[in-house]
């Protein structure tokens, strides 16, 4: 039995009722093999980030799992594909969008997955939401250099 990991999902929704989906998600995430959702953010509009398109619905998730890395991915690759997931092109608007921010301690650099993120240091949509389920992760010097991006807490 390999050890439990806390990983980190940012959850991304522009198309479609994005409110559902995000929560659906959610609700399937916790639904996957070996995974429990342990904290999820708020809710929060946001203003799409070197992307086209409406205003997204974002949150951030905890789970436990005892998934690897590339497990974790594929079962949420799916969840995508279910949610009816397409990618004509690099950032496009999307059904769903499920990231893999943090697993563990973990550094990842594989063709398909890096980990922690790349840029998630660079986005409101995502130091907002973490900040929410792990403060510790977050500084407000981190909050004050995406100030500048659009983001609202959803009622
Ligand atoms: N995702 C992106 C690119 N830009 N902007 C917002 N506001 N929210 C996202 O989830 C998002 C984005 C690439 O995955
Ligand atoms: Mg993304
Ligand atoms: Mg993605």
């Amino acid at each position: 039995m390999r050890e439990p990991v806390t990983a980190c999902i940012a959850l991304g929704a522009n198309l479609g009722d994005a409110r559902q989906t995000v929560l659906q998600a959610l609700h399937n995430v916790g639904q996957l093999t070996a995974c429990d959702v342990t904290a999820v953010s708020r809710l929060y509009r946001t203003a799409p980030w070197q992307a086209q398109g409406p205003d997204f619905v974002n949150a951030v998730a905890l789970i436990t799992t005892t998934l690897t890395a590339p497990d974790l991915l594929r079962a949420l690759q799916a969840l995508e594909l279910a949610a009816g997931r397409e990618r004509p092109y690099l950032n496009a608007p999307r059904t769903l969008d499920l990231d893999i921010l943090l697993y563990g301690a973990g550094r990842i650099d594989s063709p398909t997955l890096t980990v922690p993120h790349p840029r998630m240091m660079q986005r409101a949509f995502v130091l907002h939401p973490l900040a929410d389920v792990m403060p510790e992760a977050v500084t407000s010097q981190d909050l004050q250099r995406v100030q500048d991006q659009a983001i609202e807490v959803m009622a």
